[in-house]
């Protein structure tokens, strides 16, 4: 296929917009899939520096344990057998800032969340609304869940009047190799448009403190990746993973974009010293919404919120 042919711009109906960053294959496999594979979208010194961090956290001696910090990133587990999450890794310098506003990445997640011209954007173009990586062992997995038939406003696939409007876009990042017996993402394509619930459901969806996994589930595929590439993929999806069975540890990050009046997921805050350093449009996607101060005040001294401070 020419380059020419997929950077062919879509057909906004007219009055509207569509698709800007996203080629027309993009576009059609996109909706009809929910998810894109972007291959080789994070450089091999950015995957390297990116390493380096989460070697330095791995080898901690004693292992960094649910409930305890490392200065910004909470480890953090759902009390299964899905692994440990490092909550907040954006609070984890440079490598990790650099993936908020990926240019991989960013300007579909705006064309899928879209509302770009509407309020959706009204306090910038997108939220993150969570943000970690996932470590994850022999034995470990996570179960199927979301699905087009759930009603989840966060979740949903939307595309009408010639624009994407989905509530929540996840990329997935892969920091190695991802392959057979890794412990794959898995997905069943085309399911954010499911009207059911799928017969196998009940099987294989999470369960807190059981390895369930979406291994085996009729219509479910795995998502390879090699280090460096990205799973962007709309949360509306039947998703989940099959069971690690190699030795070692995956090594994902998925930051969850969405409209910019959205909130945290976890009670997590950006901290002020990260929001000090990002650039103006990292900080505008990290935390949309400062409070104002409350001045000219008619009493003298009033405090100010401390988002305002
Ligand atoms: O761990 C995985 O492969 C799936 C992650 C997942 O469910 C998500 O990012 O929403
Ligand atoms: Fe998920």
């Amino acid at each position: 296929m020419s380059t020419a042919s997929l950077q062919t711009p879509c057909h906004p109906l007219p009055g509207t917009t569509c698709c800007p960053g996203v080629t027309d294959r993009e576009k059609f496999f996109f909706d009809l899939n929910g998810f894109l594979v972007l291959k080789r979208a994070i450089d091999v010194d950015h995957l390297a520096a990116i390493n380096d961090t989460l070697d330095q956290i791995i080898s901690l001696d004693p292992p960094l344990k649910h409930g305890e910090w490392y200065g910004g990133v909470h480890a953090h587990t759902f009390g299964g057998k899905d692994g440990i999450n490092l909550q907040q890794i954006y609070e984890a310098g440079a490598p990790f800032e650099r993936l908020i506003d990926h240019p991989a990445w960013i300007d579909k997640v705006k064309t899928f969340v879209g509302g770009q011209d509407d309020f959706d954007a009204h306090h910038g173009p997108l939220f993150i609304d969570e943000n970690f990586v996932s470590l994850r062992g022999p034995g470990e997995a996570i179960g199927v869940h979301s699905g087009g038939h759930k009603l989840v406003k966060r979740c949903q696939y939307r595309f009408r009047n010639g624009q994407f409007s989905c509530g929540q876009i996840n990329i997935l990042m892969a920091f190695n190799d991802v392959g057979p017996g890794d412990g794959a993402t898995m997905v069943i394509p085309g399911s954010h448009k499911a009207n059911f619930i799928h017969p196998e459901y009940a099987k294989n969806r999470i369960q807190q403190g059981q390895a369930t996994s979406v291994d085996g589930m009729e219509g479910a595929v795995e998502v390879h990746l090699e280090a460096g590439d990205a799973l962007l993929f709309v949360d509306a999806i039947m998703h989940g993973s099959a069971k690690r069975v190699n030795e070692g540890l995956r090594r994902i990050a998925v930051y969850r974009y969405g409209p910019s009046w959205g909130f945290f997921r976890h009670p997590y805050r950006p901290s002020k010293e990260l929001l000090a350093r990002l650039t103006p449009q990292r900080r505008q996607i990290v935390m949309p919404h400062p409070a104002i101060r409350r001045e000219p005040n008619r009493i003298p001294g009033f405090s100010n919120p401390p988002e305002a401070e």
